[in-house]
């Protein structure tokens, strides 16, 4: 499912990130970027050890910002590490510091001369964001950042959903797919 904003395609996709043949993936990872379960487990198992030494020399990551690393073996060239926020019920700050992984992922992507680039869904697993929200987060931070971008070579956005709630929710907030 995919619709265009501003030359840019908007994907919809349902799938497991570590297979996509994209330039750069974002991970939802934790603050001290030690791997974990979910979306994180599946990468840094699909990535191989050294993406594991990689995060430890990097070291930290804050909520809401993002860090680089090399894919390894991943298809992808980077993967972008965000850690998005815990949902505490919404009055601590969630949904700016959400906001602020896709901004930072964006912005990432081009410094990086990133021209596809595939999120997961931050914080819509353990982290207990509702998903209905996060995807709205999600193509609203998408759509504004391409109104007024920094200089870009983005061709391509794949929101990537793992599991019905979150295609179910994607396919609601995404205006125009077909
Ligand atoms: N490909 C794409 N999406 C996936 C995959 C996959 N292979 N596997 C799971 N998802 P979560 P969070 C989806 O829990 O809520 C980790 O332990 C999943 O269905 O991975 O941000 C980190 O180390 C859900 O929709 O991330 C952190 O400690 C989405 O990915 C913590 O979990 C996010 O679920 C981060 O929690």
């Amino acid at each position: 499912m995919l619709t265009r904003k501003h030359g840019v395609t908007i994907e919809l996709w349902r799938g497991d990130i570590t297979r996509l043949e994209v330039d750069a993936i974002v991970n939802a990872a934790n603050n001290g970027l030690r791997g974990g379960g979910g979306v994180d487990g599946a990468i840094h198992r699909a990535a191989g050890p050294e993406l594991l030494q990689a995060c430890m020399l990097i070291g930290h990551c804050p909520t809401g910002d993002v860090r680089v690393t090399p894919g390894f073996k991943l298809p992808c060239r980077y993967v972008f590490h965000t850690v998005g926020p815990v949902w505490r019920g919404g009055d601590e700050g969630e949904g700016e510091l959400l906001a602020s992984c896709y901004r930072r992922s964006l912005d990432t992507a081009a410094e990086k001369g990133v021209k596809s680039l595939a999120f997961s869904a931050i914080s819509c697993g353990v982290y207990g964001y509702p998903v209905l929200s996060a995807m709205h987060i999600a193509w609203q931070q998408i759509t504004d950042w391409l109104e007024a971008p920094p200089p870009h070579q983005l061709q391509r956005i794949v929101l990537v959903a793992y599991d019905d709630a979150v295609w179910q929710a994607g396919c609601r907030v995404m205006p125009g797919i077909s």
